[in-house]
């Protein structure tokens, strides 16, 4: 026993050593490519007022497709959530979407906030910016802050962050303006039309779209593929970021999973004691991330194939999306027959959700995103191998399905002033739970804000 934890030791240290001495890979520069149909078409750069309006045919047609869906077979007896959604939930989904979800109100809802539309990059951009109300009696900064979020969600998770971010607080001399786009592909976005649109590329557009609004310098927030978009935004455009608030900080470095492994011999070498059990015994954990990353492996292969079943039944959307929304908000929700599905989220908000996806009919071009990320050329560029430069603010959600120990998030974001456990919530933290994510962005942007005071006047001496 001794000699084996001799042996790991040594080589630790040795891979920790050569780990130490690789050269630093250098930021690739990407093109800013054109990704719409109309190659060589200068973008009109307009910022056009955008507000949902969707014609009555496309939702008379949804409600034909949902009158006639067939018999779904019952889940088997005590299976929970456990073979995906329990078509026995489903079907009372369905029947409200069907008979009590209104999409003239919840399309008024979701225009409460302004919304636009610009081309970049040959595609329509879709966003929404929400500008703070100032208070008259005394002076407030305003921030921009871009927020992206990921799959299988959609701008609808911000609706309730919005407000949190944009009003002022009576104790802070700055407030939040928020820029939200859908990606491209998502919602109402422009898709590529070629291949090769993946999050660094994103991270393009979405840098041109903050200059085009004219800020050179601003924060960002992201979860899910908008936390991996924005990651690369800072490492592709370290000085235009303030700071990066993430609410799912993941490292997929080599040395990230060495460690990994080191740790399931000698675990408190990588991890504390509270956080072991999260993550070893590591077969456990592995063969779990196996089981619900099945579609992770479709989509980032065959994005079009299962694409085609799920853009002509709203049914099938609605069980492949809404299986995620169980899973990813707590992993044991999939033991419940509603999936704990309401525990967090109403039934007309979910199904906000899926019509975003249904009525632009965007599932398939979502998807495509996973195959992009997943390609080798992709691979290739090494973002995933880059630490991410810049002030960094990590929220840990207790039941976000991956888990990785601090030491190792905080070698692929050095430079991290907050780290934060928050003491419940999942995979949709600003959907799930928008004051915890909110109170986290306030007080990383407050630590990040004291920096730079402090930077400026050693600058100015
Ligand atoms: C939607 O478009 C129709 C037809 O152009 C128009 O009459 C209606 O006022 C619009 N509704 C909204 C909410 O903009
Ligand atoms: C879009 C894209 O970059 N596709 C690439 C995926 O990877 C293969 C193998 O490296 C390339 O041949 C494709 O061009």
């Amino acid at each position: 026993m001794l000699k084996l934890a001799a042996l790991i030791l040594l080589v630790t240290i040795g891979i920790s050593f050569y780990l130490k001495n690789q050269p630093a890979p250098t930021v690739p520069k990407l093109p800013e490519q054109n990704w719409g149909p109309k190659t060589a078409v200068k973008d009109n750069e307009g910022i056009r007022p955008f507000k949902i309006n969707v014609s009555k045919s496309v939702i008379d047609e949804l409600n034909q497709r949902l009158d006639r869906t067939r018999e779904l077979q019952p889940p088997l007896e005590g299976a929970g959530w456990t073979y995906g959604i329990s078509t026995t939930f489903l079907n009372s989904v369905l029947k409200h979407w069907r008979t009590k979800y209104d999409w003239s109100k919840r399309q008024e809802l979701l225009n409460k906030y302004p919304q636009f539309k610009t081309k970049i990059q040959g595609l329509d951009i879709h966003f929404y910016h929400v500008k703070p109300t100032l208070p008259k009696d005394r002076n407030v900064r305003v921030l921009p802050l871009l927020l992206v979020h990921g799959w299988p969600g959609s701008v609808v998770e911000f609706q309730k962050i919005f407000p949190l971010l944009t009003t002022p607080r009576p104790d802070q001399d700055y407030v939040f303006e928020v820029i939200a786009p859908s990606l491209p592909g998502y919602g109402f976005s422009d898709a590529a039309v070629r291949p090769g649109l993946g999050p660094a590329q994103m991270a393009v557009i979405f840098k041109n779209l903050m200059l085009r609004l004219g800020y050179d310098k601003f924060y960002t927030q992201g979860g899910d593929w908008g936390s991996v978009i924005t990651a690369t935004l800072s490492q592709q455009f370290p000085n235009k970021v303030s700071g990066a608030h993430f609410n799912m900080c993941f490292s997929n470095t080599a040395s990230a999973t060495i460690w990994s492994i080191i740790g399931a011999y000698l675990p408190s070498l990588v991890a504390t004691k509270e956080e072991i059990p999260r993550i070893y015994p590591l077969s456990h954990h592995w063969l779990r991330l196996v089981e619900e990353t099945g579609y992770m492996h479709i989509q980032a292969t065959k994005p079009d194939t299962v694409g085609t079943a799920v853009t002509d039944s709203p049914a099938g959307l609605a069980a492949y999306i809404l299986e995620k929304f169980s899973t990813w908000t707590n992993p044991e929700y999939r033991f419940r027959d509603d999936g704990g599905l309401f525990e967090k989220f109403t039934i007309d908000e979910l199904l906000d959700n899926l019509m975003v996806y249904w009525v632009t009919n965007s599932i398939t071009t979502s998807f495509r995103l996973y195959a992009e990320t997943f390609n080798k050329s992709y691979k290739a560029l090494g973002f995933d191998e880059l630490p991410v430069p810049v002030s960094t603010g990590c929220a840990i959600f207790p039941h976000e399905l991956a888990f990785q120990p601090e030491s190792i998030i905080r070698s692929k974001y050095p430079n991290t002033i907050q780290y934060s456990v928050l003491p419940r919530g999942g995979h949709f933290a600003a959907f799930e739970e928008p004051q915890l994510l909110a109170d986290d962005v306030w007080s990383f942007v407050n630590l990040r804000e004291k920096q730079l005071k402090v930077e400026k006047t050693k600058e100015s001496q």
